[in-house]
């Protein structure tokens, strides 16, 4: 069977999971919040990786019903981490043109009963290179709100300094490939210039893809904000982020 179709019976079969993956405050050395990352397990297919579906759920369109729940569940988590933890969120370019969103982040916050203030949406620029103003808009009034924007894997797309100039963004999060080449001189000199830029613009700069000591201590150096990788932390159950969190809350 297409891996289309199987999508919207797993979804009423609730075969969906979240991870949830920890970002450290490189300066204080604490854990300050996740991101929840979706999983697939299906009994035909085993756990299948957000890469394979994601793109297939945009595709028919369900993405919108499928980031809707990965809202709300990740909002029902974070109500329940100790306060000042943030929950970060990815979302697709799909669910923000789809119209609702709004007031699905807005249902999903009042249901939970997470502070807006503890949710960011984790967006990519594909999200802002169409019908930008009504993408504006949207953004906007969620920023109203304290909901906090970032803009996820940054330096691998077009021009999105452009963005950063249109767009409210609290958060930079640079892309991992940029961190796996951290040795090399030309990377480590766009990194530290990004981390320059968000300090000038006042916006947190988070590196992606962290898995080495030597990654963190140039990172440290540099004067980046958080770090997030599998030196800090692989993506891990609910349960065991909470417990996490609770640890050093
Ligand atoms: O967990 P990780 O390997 O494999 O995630 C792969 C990609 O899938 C990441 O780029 C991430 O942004 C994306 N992704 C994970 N969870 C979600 C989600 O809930 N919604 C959307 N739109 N993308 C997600
Ligand atoms: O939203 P985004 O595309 O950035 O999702 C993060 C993805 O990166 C997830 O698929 C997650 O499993 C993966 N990931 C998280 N930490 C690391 C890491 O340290 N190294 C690598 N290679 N991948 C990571
Ligand atoms: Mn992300
Ligand atoms: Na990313």
């Amino acid at each position: 069977r297409a891996l289309e179709l199987d999508l919207e019976a797993a979804l009423s079969k609730r075969e969906f999971e979240l991870d949830f993956q920890p970002i450290l405050n490189i300066g204080s050395g604490e854990i300050v919040g996740a991101e929840a990352l979706m999983r697939w397990r299906s009994p035909s297919r085993g756990l299948v990786s957000p890469e394979n579906f994601i793109p297939a759920a945009e595709e028919t369109g369900l993405i919108v019903q499928l980031g809707d729940w990965a809202l709300r569940k990740a909002c029902s988590v974070a109500a329940h981490w100790p306060p000042e933890m943030r929950m970060a969120v990815n979302v697709s370019a799909a669910q923000i043109k789809s119209g609702g969103f709004a007031r699905s982040v807005i249902s999903a916050l009042a249901f939970s009963g997470l502070p807006a203030n503890r949710l960011e949406l984790e967006i990519t620029e594909t999200v802002m290179m169409d019908e930008s103003d009504a993408v504006l808009k949207t953004l906007s009034q969620l920023r109203g709100l304290g909901v906090r924007i970032a803009l996820d894997d940054f330096g691998t797309g077009y021009s999105s300094l452009g963005y950063l100039r249109r767009f409210p963004v609290d958060k930079i999060k640079i892309d991992r490939s940029f961190i796996r080449d951290l040795d090399r001189r030309d990377t480590a000199a766009i990194v530290r210039t990004v981390i320059g830029l968000g300090a000038e613009l006042g916006i947190t700069v988070t590196a992606e893809g962290v898995e080495t000591e030597a990654q963190l201590d140039m990172l440290r150096k540099a004067g980046c904000g958080e770090a997030q990788g599998y030196l800090i932390g692989v993506p891990a159950k609910a349960a065991d982020m909470s417990r996490l969190l609770r640890s050093q809350a």
